[in-house]
């Protein structure tokens, strides 16, 4: 396959005014017309042939301003068609013949439960009909859809539903018209037999939009929540960005088979039916803010992404990164910020920093490709929003939202790039943020190594910081960035102490936290008028995307998870402590105790009732084995596992009676309720019952069979099924397990939750078992959620299972990749990613990944999805 280069960019030879589309659908096909209003482009060289793109496409005629052209007059494959001689401006004429229902690569138009659907982010136009499939390509559509009226009584597409009416032979049709240019990514057509929910929502304007939302039937009961979500999502974005929307209607479909977890097209969001679908009943808490955050981020991507859009796929950050950042802050809103800001970086500082650490370590905004949907990734999403949130942090509410409206001010309608971004920042706030833009060049998580020194005589404290970028595939060098990083000082009684930077600042000037902005290899703070040596609070509220090393005792780590004013740095605190402790417990002999003051430190967490009840429940979750993973600089997953396991059993021993408390302070009765404090009730509650059955306490066992089968909610049905699958109360486990299935069976979310489970349990999850659930009456090849579910849950979360030191997970995971990539290589890629970091494990488990990653490259017909990244990782 060929490597695209941004560098070799050019604006696009031919422009498209106008785009229309005639779907006629069929059982056993397609059929496409399409009519596009096309212009050679005035600042592209004069002369070029016209060249469209195509992707498995049946073509059975072309006509150029309305003349049929014959066989010689152009060149047609099912990947292009190209027409050496065309005018300056002209209309070409297509049709095509496509195959929606044999499409299992879920690009394009394909059918998902009976139901026709399309996905077109990012190449997936071009499986429709030819086309300059390139986002700087920006049509007004029109299109039409023909279909049988029983069968597909609802036909949608982007804009506004301009007519219907009624065909010969039971058929029937509507046209939609979008009023906004796009380009051909933000596509999207529905035709099925769904229920409508309708909704309303008054803009700031006063204007009335139609908030629809369009599901099968028996999803009816599901919509509420994705529906509240949205209208939230509307007002925030009015208040805080001073976006309205800018359609009459906003459409959001549900569907079961689908690559991603939703699509922004304009004004017809579609969605993976897991992200969007919710009731107590069916879905956790978790579940339910997952959706809130979807819904919303979907939406915001009407301005960051629609409005203004990329101009080519290096530039995907420009709107996913900014939009995630938009829905972090939201959910941030809506929820607890401390716990928001924990979720977050600790995605980060597990997924994106071994990303960032691997084979395919890449920039924020990528210089090359082989296949762009395997650079759907933490690093241009997370990493991307974690960029935005510094320029955030850099420049300060007030500027940022000016450098906001500028950049969608300046842009509105265009297709741009990351460095526009910047500079409608600059510009808007004066700040020069040149050296700031390596953090979209520069692959590679920055290490920050940190020094401090107390002076009795002077009373000053010194921070010296030293930075350094690690070399990554292709960047063996790399400069210095500019990084934000907020620090506080924390005094003998546990006082944030004013940061004062000179001798004759004020003491009641000064600040108890500065944001000190690094850009050298090294600096050196000097902080003055101190009694004692304080504690360093550093980065706090993680305020940048790097690693801090600092020599933390176990006693600073203490005195911070109880003293620390910076939420996020007590959790963090309890991370590297309770990290430490298991870390220091590894390869030691058996009847080597766990350090006590771990324990003192989880049973005063326990009690604690004037801390944030979320941000308890967070800071009691030992540091998983992925994060573990991570941290070491060559990992025995095994060791890990088992060192782990022994520091959560003694604590959930010796803190018995106070687990029992806990869940019994936290149990609640009744109604269901998704406010914040419910949400962390739950959460400690479902904790305590985790670790007493993590022990086969028969106190414990009681509880959780009793909460199994009186729950009122899917939070408290699953979490007790999943501590009785993580148990070794075997009968129960099974039992559990069998009466969970039979009375939901019927519903695909709640069966991919139940695959989960087990496929995630280190206890249940045997890879036989693993194997057994793929012969499962509800498991389908077919199906993207329940190849994560059972297939990415296995890899992806039960590493002491995948990790198997005789080799059986990686083989396992490899035969299914290769059957996978015949039918779905976007998702075979994804399900590769777990045996890309081979070079990071002890040799007994990096031979066995690195020959599993030989076996699928040496598989004929690779597709180029998985060639990219098998290829990456084995150079
Ligand atoms: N639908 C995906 C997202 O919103 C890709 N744009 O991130
Ligand atoms: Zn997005």
């Amino acid at each position: 396959p060929q490597t695209i280069y941004l560098k070799d960019y050019e604006v696009p030879p031919f422009l498209v005014d106008h785009t229309d589309l005639r779907f006629e659908l069929f059982e056993d096909g397609a059929r496409v017309h399409s009519t596009l209003s096309m212009r050679r482009n005035p600042e592209s060289a004069a002369g070029q042939p016209l060249e469209l793109d195509g992707d498995s496409l049946e073509l059975e005629s072309v006509a150029l301003d309305g003349q049929a052209l014959s066989d010689g007059d152009y060149e047609a494959t099912p990947a292009s068609l190209r027409i050496d001689s065309v005018p300056d401006q002209f209309s070409l004429s297509v049709v095509t013949w496509i195959r929606p229902q044999d499409n299992t690569r879920l690009e394009g138009l394909y059918k998902s439960s009976g139901m026709f659907c399309t996905q077109c982010e990012a190449e997936g136009f071009r499986c429709i009909t030819y086309y300059p499939d390139r986002p700087d390509v920006m049509a007004r559509f029109r299109t039409r859809i023909e279909a049988d009226q029983s069968r597909y009584p609802v036909l949608l597409s982007n804009g506004n539903d301009v007519e219907r009416g009624e065909l010969d032979d039971g058929r029937h049709y509507a046209v939609w018209e979008d009023p906004f240019p796009k380009p051909s990514y933000l596509f999207a057509l529905v035709a099925g037999d769904l229920v409508e929910k309708k909704d309303q929502f008054t803009t700031v304007s006063g204007r009335e939009i139609d908030l629809r939302m369009y599901v099968e039937p028996r999803n009816a009961e599901k919509c509420d929540h994705a529906l509240v979500s949205l209208k939230k999502a509307m007002r925030w974005d009015e208040e805080v960005y001073g976006r309205e929307y800018d359609l009459d209607i906003f459409m959001i479909v549900a569907v079961d088979d689908f690559n991603m977890g939703a699509m922004e097209n304009k004004g017809l969001n579609i969605f993976n039916s897991s992200c969007v679908l919710a009731s107590p009943d069916t879905a956790t808490d978790m579940a339910f803010q997952r959706i809130e955050s979807i819904v919303a981020h979907e939406y915001f991507h009407n301005w960051s992404g629609n409005r203004v859009t990329c101009r080519d796929w290096f530039q995907l950050s420009l709107k996913e990164g900014f939009t995630v950042f938009r829905d972090t802050q939201f959910s941030s809103d809506m929820g607890s910020p401390t716990v928001k800001r924990i979720e977050d970086a600790s995605l980060l500082r597990t997924a994106q920093f071994a990303e960032d650490g691997g084979p395919m370590a890449h920039p924020v905004r990528p210089d090359s490709y082989m296949e762009i949907s395997n650079f759907y990734t933490l690093t241009v999403y997370e990493k991307g929003c974690e960029v935005v949130r510094m320029i955030h942090t850099l420049l300060g509410p007030e500027q940022f939202r000016a450098g906001s409206d500028l950049y969608f001010e300046r842009h509105d309608g265009q297709a741009v790039t990351t460095d526009d971004f910047v500079r409608a920042m600059e510009d808007a706030s004066g700040r020069d943020l040149s050296q700031f833009r390596l953090w979209y060049e520069q692959a590679g998580t920055p290490r920050l190594t940190v020094e401090d020194e107390y002076d009795d005589a002077q009373g000053t404290y010194r921070l010296t910081i030293h930075q350094s970028v690690p070399a990554t595939p292709g960047q063996p060098e790399k400069q210095p960035q500019h990084i934000p990083f907020a620090v506080g000082l924390i005094g003998e009684q546990g006082k944030a102490l004013p940061l004062r930077l000179s001798a004759d600042e004020d003491e009641n000037d000064a600040p108890t936290q500065r944001v000190l902005e690094l850009t050298g290899d090294s600096h050196t703070f000097t902080f003055h008028g101190l009694q004692a040596r304080p504690v360093p609070s550093l980065l706090q509220g993680f305020s940048a995307p790097v690693r801090v090393d600092y020599p933390w005792t176990r006693d600073q780590l203490m005195f911070l998870m109880s003293h620390d004013p910076d939420g996020f740095n007590r959790w963090d605190a309890s991370q590297r402590l309770a990290s430490d402790v298991i870390e220091s417990l590894m390869h030691q002999p058996k009847d080597v105790r766990t350090d006590r003051r771990l324990l003192t430190a989880y049973r005063h967490l326990l009690a604690d009732r004037s801390l944030d009840q979320a941000l308890v429940a967070r800071m009691l979750q030992l540091p998983t084995v992925a994060a573990l993973i991570e941290q070491s600089e060559t990992a025995d997953v095994q060791a890990i596992h088992e060192a782990r396991r022994r520091v959560l059993t003694e604590l959930a021993v010796e803190l018995r009676d106070d687990l029992v408390a806990c869940y019994r302070r936290n149990q609640e009765s009744g109604e269901y309720r998704l406010e914040p404090e419910d949400i962390a009730r739950r959460a400690l509650k479902n904790t305590a019952l985790a670790w007493l059955l993590h022990v086969k306490d028969e106190e414990g066992r009681m509880l959780a069979v009793k909460q199994f089968e009186g729950a009122t909610n899917m939070t408290d049905r699953a979490s007790a099924l999943r501590a009785l699958v993580n148990s070794d109360f075997e009968g129960d486990r099974q039992q559990a397990l069998d009466r969970f299935y039979g009375q939901f069976k019927e519903d695909p979310q709640v069966v991919e939750q139940w695959f989960a489970i087990q496929a995630s349990s280190p206890n249940a999850g045997s890879l036989a078992h693993v194997e057994a659930l793929l012969e499962h009456e509800a498991f389908d090849w077919k199906n993207p959620n329940k190849i994560r579910s059972v297939v990415g849950a296995f890899a992806g979360q039960n590493l002491s299972r995948f990790h198997a030191k005789d080799g059986s997970g990686y083989r396992f995971l490899a035969k299914r990749i290769l059957a996978l990539d015949e039918t779905n290589p976007q998702i075979a890629a994804r399900l590769v990613s777990p045996l890309t970091r081979w070079r990071k494990f002890k040799n007994v488990y990096s031979e066995g990944m690195k020959s599993a990653l030989e076996t699928l490259r040496d598989k004929p017909d690779l597709s180029k999805d998985v060639y990219e990244v098998v290829h990456k990782s084995l150079k």
